[in-house]
């Protein structure tokens, strides 16, 4: 069997718990003739809910279980007792993650932040007993009311990476290499394409223990709106960040920067023209390689942009310093006191706003 390792999406079933039945029971006690009805209500139906956890990092759980059935009520019984509610399903998933109900196209909602949470399916409500039929002119009724079935349905989730700035480059171009200098994730370096084959958030942590996300996701190749290479999937990934990072190589002698950024920019317009408008930082990297300061050249001639150099190769990696700056100019992370704070701060919510018009004409090397 192949195991996977990394799933963005799935499909489950979805079944909330039926309510428990209502009692039809009748008081029966030596003692007490015709002692009357007495039978309790059904429990409620447990509901199947979804919660944002960061110690999830995949869909994993729900591909491998599709099943998510939570547990029914209990049914009343006499003595007017009511019966147990079921027990609420509660499905763990990684921040970020959407449902979809599929046989209606209804989007049922997100969960953002750790320990948010959905309720996807109501469990069904609990049937009456016997004792809220009795009346005047009915001492003895038989009545009694099942409960309701559970909301059941199929569902599709969807995973969309949470992170502020998100990279987008060509295979090879050195994106999981920045990641790895920039935060303290360690996502896999090789010289061959298509080294990252699913996304890996990092996080950037400054002096004063502001932090940043960022998203790493597998490299984007001309004609991956219609599937070549890993095509445009991953990009849902970097939907919600705030702004781009192109990671461009400027050693590449067969596909040159200015044509690399432009194919870059037109995927991601296919993908989605909102993002491609977000504000974007554009790195030339591997500046320490001969044919790069030429290219650089070329490349600020020709688009009018330019970019932050960087070279990951060198010990001291001369740009790096300016890359974090720059994410944080435009990003504006709040600082925060202590490092005792940060840990929490990993699990507050990623800020969703958008980067102001004013901050983004700040941020001088931008180009839209
Ligand atoms: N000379 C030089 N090589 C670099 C630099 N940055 C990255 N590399 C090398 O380029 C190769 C590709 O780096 P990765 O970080 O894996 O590239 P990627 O963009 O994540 O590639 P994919 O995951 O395949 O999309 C590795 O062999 C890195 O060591 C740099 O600044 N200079
Ligand atoms: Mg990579």
């Amino acid at each position: 069997m192949k195991t996977r390792t990394f799933v963005d999406s799935a499909i489950a079933e979805v079944r909330a718990g039926r309510g428990g039945d209502g009692s039809g029971s009748f008081r029966r006690e030596s003692h007490v003739p015709e002692g009357g009805p007495d039978g309790g209500d059904g429990g409620r139906g447990g509901n199947v809910v979804v919660r944002a956890s960061t110690h999830a990092d995949s869909l994993l759980r729900v591909f491998y279980e599709p099943r998510l059935f939570a547990e029914n009520g209990v049914n009343g019984t006499g003595q007017k007792m009511h019966g147990r509610n079921g027990e609420d399903l509660i499905v763990d998933v990684p921040c970020g993650t959407e449902v979809y109900n599929m046989d209606t196209e209804e989007r049922l909602g997100e969960v953002l932040e750790h320990g948010a949470t959905l309720i996807i399916a109501k469990g069904g409500r609990g049937g009456w007993g016997n004792v809220h039929f009795k009346s005047s002119v009915n001492q003895a009724p038989e009545k009694f009311i099942p409960g309701d079935e559970g909301e059941a349905f199929t569902a599709r989730f969807e995973l969309k990476t949470i992170a502020d700035a998100g990279l987008v480059g060509f295979p090879n171009a050195g994106k999981s290499s920045l990641l790895a200098a920039i935060s303290a994730a360690r996502p896999k370096i090789a010289n061959y394409p298509f080294t990252t084959l699913h996304p890996i958030v990092g996080t950037v942590v400054y002096e004063d223990y502001a932090t940043l996300r960022v998203a790493d996701i597998p490299g984007i190749i001309e004609g991956a709106a219609d599937g070549v290479g890993l095509g445009l999937t991953f990009l849902r990934h970097i939907s919600r960040s705030r702004m781009l990072v192109y990671v461009l190589d400027m050693a590449d002698t067969e596909n040159l920067p200015e044509h690399a950024y432009r194919v870059l920019k037109a995927e991601v317009e296919s993908y989605d023209p909102a993002l491609a408008g977000r504000p974007a930082l554009v790195i030339a990297n591997k500046m320490d390689e001969p044919t790069a300061q030429e290219h650089y050249d070329t490349f600020v001639a020709e688009t009018g942009i330019t970019p932050l150099c960087l070279s990951l190769k060198d010990d001291g990696m001369p740009g790096l310093e300016a890359v974090r700056q720059a994410l944080r100019e435009v990003l504006n992370p709040q600082a925060k006191g202590s490092s005792a704070s940060l840990e929490k701060s990993m699990k507050q919510p990623v800020d969703h706003t958008e980067v102001s018009a004013e901050r983004f004409r700040m941020a001088t090397f931008l180009k839209p």
